[in-house]
């Protein structure tokens, strides 16, 4: 049966393709970062159309395999691929190893193109980020779930201030798995408040607590600050 005649009701038959091209529709700019709402209409002839996020975004991958100092991290980063659509997206995400399945020690990090996922960056030297660990016994493979609800909200510029989020990291230890959210700024407890209790709640972690590290911290060895934001 073809679509016409699955769709044969009362109404005459329509050539949906021609109906569409018929219409006041405006030519689609592929050009990067796109200006107008994009549908499956917006190409009315293959429906191949990609849905553009409002970010390039980066996925970076490092394992250390040994313990890296500050000045030797940064070489076992590897930058894997940047996409900017939500079709590219899920073909990532099918197609790389689940966070579950990684070796001990290995991270990823989704960042806004442009931002490497590093303190030293210039977007994230002023910030910090959100940490949230989770027993790997307790857990298990619901690790994929969470991260997968991480990047979305990232993404998906769910969060409020948008602009105030550079990236998100999984990290994957012989005990513990550890989602982190990191953050323009660190010296704004309004705005670093409300993305923590966001990505609280977009992870479902009512009983929880999540503790806000400001990368100077890290940075520094010695005592971490004792009155660190929590939510
Ligand atoms: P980590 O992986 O963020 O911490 O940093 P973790 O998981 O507590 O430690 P691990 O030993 O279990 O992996 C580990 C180490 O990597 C830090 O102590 C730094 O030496 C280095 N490192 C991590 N980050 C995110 C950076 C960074 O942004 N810049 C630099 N220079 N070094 C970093």
């Amino acid at each position: 049966m073809s679509r016409n005649e699955m769709n044969s009701t009362s109404e005459p038959s329509l050539d949906i393709g021609e109906e569409i091209e018929d219409s006041d529709h405006e030519e689609v700019s592929d050009a990067f970062p796109f200006t107008e709402m994009r549908t499956v209409f917006s190409d009315p002839v293959n429906y191949n159309v990609k849905h553009p996020l409002f970010n390039a975004w980066t996925l970076w991958f490092d394992n250390p395999g040994k313990k890296a100092s500050q000045n030797t991290w940064s070489q076992n980063l590897k930058e894997m691929i940047t996409f900017d659509s939500v079709e590219e997206f899920w073909g990532v995400y099918n197609n790389i190893v689940k966070s579950s399945d990684l070796a001990s020690g290995s991270n990823y990090h989704l960042f806004k193109q442009g931002i490497k996922p590093m303190w030293e960056d210039p977007l994230n030297e002023q910030g910090g980020k959100w940490v949230i660990q989770f027993h790997r016994n307790k857990i298990g493979e619901e690790i994929n779930t969470l991260w997968l609800y991480t990047m979305l909200a990232c993404i998906g510029e769910s969060f409020d201030y948008p602009d105030e989020v550079c990236g998100a990291v999984v990290s994957v230890r012989k005990i513990f798995y550890r989602i982190s959210l990191w953050t323009r700024t660190s010296n704004n407890v309004e705005i670093s408040k409300t993305l923590g209790r966001q990505l609280k709640s977009t992870l479902g972690l009512a009983n929880q607590t999540l503790e806000f590290q400001p990368h100077s911290d890290a940075i520094k060895s010695g005592n971490p600050n004792k009155d660190r934001l929590l939510v």
